[in-house]
């Protein structure tokens, strides 16, 4: 077994999906300078999950806008508003979201009826929140059409307790709205509560009023739910996705749900709260969970909902609102981790967004009507965060988001490869600034003050798309390793994920070319015992995965685990580092299967005296 001498990480961002490791080449340099290159291409496979669901097959040219975009408005808005976290004197808890008031009070459904009757936002303006989102740099949004307490916000005909005939208001703010969208270019779509319904007696969530015993769940599903997604799909023009909550319970609802919608709207995409938490992922891409913000990595398309202050819906005790530059450093991160940023308002009972949102959205715009060329249509960054801040990637462009002037006027970039034609600040293409190179760090100088005290960009012109130095695990003397899909490298069809029950995973491999590798920095040489932790259910038992490391390999049997994600920790073996240094340590299928191999969690390599 040989340690590696040097390896080098070459990611050539694909034009189809640039922010996946499409693909990868190994360059495993000696000297003389002869690289071995091995290049994994991505090809889209069918895959044949036996009786499970695969993930809905996703139209790339129907994804375009949505990488592209990056930025949504969230606006969560109803009867709940109204109540603003009050009702009959009683508060909702502290950090609670002031639309689950219904619930968390267990208001009957008789009172929350008659306080919705009251609901008359006398001055809402559809042009107001689209101008608004317009202003700020957003792209799309997506309001609630239904939120869990089973309103429609828009004129249904499927049930009368809905905005136009249940109040004195009458309008129908989904089509105002949609109309304002179609007239500013914003992208118009709907948030819809498929499966939890506190109202109607067969929905799911009230155990308050109705006896769950007595629900026929499919009696909801028929006369509600899927006739009102129909009409928000027929009535509203073109939507740009559809976004569902608190998963299906079944594979086999939730993929009714996405006929649906396809059969009315082949273009419209699916968020990935349609299915079921605890299945494999359907819809177009996947969610984090509420106000979450992944660590990194994820090489699908994902977005995460966040919202302005702790609430979604409005309410009055809540007054902790993030601050501009805060909402400005989670868009670059989010980008520079390649997903998209929902950001969601909670518009008051009258019509009127709080104050504080529309001031911290108005600052956001003015940052982003300056800098949003580093912001849409960029791609995940291969580089690593830096003291001073992150990058976002185009071509062979790279935009340093520099969130920390540096004292000493010297931006600092390690692990970057490339040669650099120029360097200057995005707001004035004019002004180059000087670039060094030195114990293989790119050194930029920046002028004494910072010119955007919550984000300057800067602009690195490169000789090519970044290539960047792969990340090395290191040990502390004699502890071992804890690998994972934050340090691992994928190929071919292994894709590091996030499903809500499942957290943070690698994936979607089903063939020796699938494979996953660390670089690892051994500084104790020696015997390590492997323990692999993943979840595999009953359907994958044919499976096998092998372990690389040099010359040395390992086959093990994947035992099934259980349930989707049902993760467990099995012995692996044992490998020797006959020496301290570098290496490469690989895990893939034994062969072709018709499923995945597993839902890969960890390997840890524990030291054996
Ligand atoms: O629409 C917003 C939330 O109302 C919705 N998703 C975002 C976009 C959501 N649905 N379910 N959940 C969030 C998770 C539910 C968490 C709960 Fe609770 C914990 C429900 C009851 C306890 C949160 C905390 C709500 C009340 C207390």
């Amino acid at each position: 077994m040989r340690p590696y001498p040097l390896i080098r990480l070459l990611c050539e961002p694909s034009p189809i999906r640039p922010t996946s490791f499409d693909n990868v080449a190994f360059i495993v340099h000696s000297r003389p300078f002869i690289a071995a290159a091995i290049l994994t291409t991505l090809s889209s496979i069918a895959l044949t999950l036996g009786q499970t669901p695969g993930p809905a097959a996703t139209n790339p040219d129907r994804m375009a806008w949505f990488r592209h975009d990056k930025f949504g408005m969230f606006i969560h808005w109803g009867p709940y508003s109204a109540l603003a976290g009050e009702w009959n004197g009683q508060q909702i808890p502290p950090h609670t979201e002031a639309e689950w008031i219904m619930q968390r009070l267990n208001i009957p459904v008789k009172e929350y009826r008659e306080r919705a009757h009251q609901f008359n936002p006398t001055n809402f303006n559809a042009d107001a929140w689209v101008n608004l989102a317009k202003a700020t740099g957003m792209k799309y949004l997506v309001v609630t059409a239904k939120h869990h307490d089973g309103f429609a916000m828009y004129h249904s005909k499927v049930s009368e307790y809905n905005i136009v005939d249940w109040t004195p208001f009458k309008r129908d703010p989904l089509k105002e709205l949609s109309d304002a969208c179609q007239r500013a270019g914003i992208r118009f779509s709907v948030y819809y509560s498929h499966r939890e319904d506190w109202d109607d007696p067969n929905g799911f969530g009230n155990n308050w009023d109705y006896d769950p015993a007595k629900k026929d769940f499919s009696q909801y599903l028929e006369n509600k739910s899927k006739p009102q997604l129909r009409e928000l799909l027929t009535n509203y023009g073109p939507l740009g996705l559809v976004w569902f909550d608190r998963g299906m319970d079944t594979p086999k609802h939730a993929a009714e749900f996405a006929d649906l919608v396809h059969s009315l709207q082949p273009q419209c995409l699916i968020n990935g709260r349609i299915g079921s938490y605890k299945q494999e992922l359907m819809g177009d891409y996947q969610d984090m969970t509420d106000n979450g913000m992944p660590s990194g990595g994820l090489e699908e398309d994902w977005e995460t909902p966040q919202t302005l202050n702790t609430t979604w819906g409005y309410s009055k005790f809540d007054q902790e609102w993030k601050t501009p530059g805060v909402v400005i450093h989670r868009l670059v991160e989010i980008v520079s981790k390649g997903g998209n940023y929902l950001l969601n308002i909670g518009p008051m009972a009258d019509g009127t967004v709080p104050q504080p949102s529309i001031a911290t959205l108005n600052e956001v715009g003015r940052w982003m009507s300056r800098n949003s060329e580093s912001i849409y249509g960029t791609t995940a960054s291969t580089l690593r965060e830096f003291p001073w801040g992150r990058t976002t990637v185009k071509g062979s462009t790279l935009y340093l988001h520099v969130f920390s002037w540096p004292a000493d006027r010297t931006i600092r970039l390690s692990g970057l490869t490339n040669g650099v034609n120029s360097a200057h600040l995005l707001v004035d293409p004019s002004h180059k600034l000087p670039v060094a190179s030195q114990d293989g760090n790119i050194l930029v100088t920046v002028p004494v003050s910072m010119p955007d005290t919550r984000d300057t960009v800067i602009v690195l012109d490169l000789d090519r798309p970044p290539v960047v130095d792969p990340v090395f695990v290191t040990q502390d003397s004699d502890t071992g390793f804890e690998l994972n899909y934050l340090t691992a490298v994928t190929s071919g069809n292994a894709k590091k994920r996030f499903n809500r029950d499942g957290g943070f995973h690698i994936a979607k491999w089903t063939a020796p070319e699938d494979t996953v590798s660390w670089f690892l920095s051994v500084s104790s040489a020696g015997k390590y015992a492997i323990k692999i932790r993943y979840a595999a259910p009953k359907e994958w038992k044919d499976g096998q995965y092998i372990l690389t490391v040099g010359s040395h390999e390992l086959k093990n049997p994947v035992k099934p685990t259980g349930d989707w994600y049902q993760y467990a920790t099995f012995d692996a073996g044992t490998i020797l580092f006959p020496k301290a240094g570098q290496y490469k340590l690989e895990l893939k299928p034994a062969e072709k299967y018709s499923h995945y191999l597993m839902y890969f969690e960890s390997l840890t390599l524990e030291p054996l005296e």
